[in-house]
């Protein structure tokens, strides 16, 4: 039976996920909240090989397919073995990016069936959904803009502006198919703001 509460980050790159992960960690210890925090693909040694497979540039190319069930590989090590221990201890666990992502990317991205993976998240997953999803969402120029200017890009980051623009919409039609769950924020507003709503949001759990 979980008693944590499990919260997801989600949106296109560059959109301020890592940033907010951070101040949302902050937010839950200053309430005396035991928190951890993980991201995905990664959260564990194998899965953060897997990670490192997935976004290196290399010479051979990755299947779709062979991409989207490392995805879920990851993801099956990582609920096993951190995510849903930790709830079970009362922790809340805050993850960087979880299966909203693979609807978006191998989704809306790759055009993979959206059957597929909804079979796999319910046999990777079974009944673990996360509590709340805070999805920064902007104009796709705006987050590349930030990420070009940390530097090398990995394989994602190199996809063309139509890839993205798929990713976002799949990421837009998740909230519109879970409102309850998935907020949406306005991630090209200052951190100020954004910080502001996260807040807000965040008081819909207690
Ligand atoms: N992937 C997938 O395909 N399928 C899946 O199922 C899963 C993942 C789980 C993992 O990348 C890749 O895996 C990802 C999708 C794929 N593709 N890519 N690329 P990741 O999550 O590690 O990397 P990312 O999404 O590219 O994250 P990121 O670049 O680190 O972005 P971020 O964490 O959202 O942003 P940030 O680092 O917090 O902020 C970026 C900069 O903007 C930074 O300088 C901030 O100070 C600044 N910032 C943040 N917020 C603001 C505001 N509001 N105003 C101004 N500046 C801001």
């Amino acid at each position: 039976m979980k008693s944590g509460k499990f919260i997801t980050l989600e949106g296109g790159e560059g959109l301020g996920k890592t940033t907010n992960l951070k101040f949302i960690e902050t937010l839950l210890i200053e309430q005396d909240i035991s928190v951890i925090v993980t991201r995905e693909p990664g959260g564990t040694r194998l899965a953060e090989k897997l990670r490192q497979l997935l976004l290196e540039n290399s010479d051979e190319v990755i299947a779709e397919s062979t991409e989207l069930l490392l995805m879920f590989a990851a993801r099956a090590q990582h609920i096993k073995y951190v995510i849903k221990p930790a709830l079970k201890q009362g922790k809340w666990v805050l993850c960087d990016r979880f299966t909203d992502s693979t609807y978006a990317y191998q989704g809306g991205g790759r055009q993979l069936k959206l059957e597929t993976i909804s079979w796999l998240e319910n046999f990777v997953q079974q009944q673990l959904r996360p509590d709340l999803t805070l999805l920064f969402d902007a104009p796709v120029e705006i987050g590349m803009a930030r990420v070009k200017k940390r530097g090398a890009l990995d394989r994602f980051e190199t996809e063309k502006l139509i890839f993205f623009n798929g990713v976002r919409e799949a990421f837009l039609q998740q909230a519109a198919n879970y409102p309850q769950r998935i907020k949406i924020i306005n991630a090209a507003l200052p951190l100020s703001e954004v910080q502001q709503t996260i807040k807000q949001l965040l008081g819909l759990l207690k």
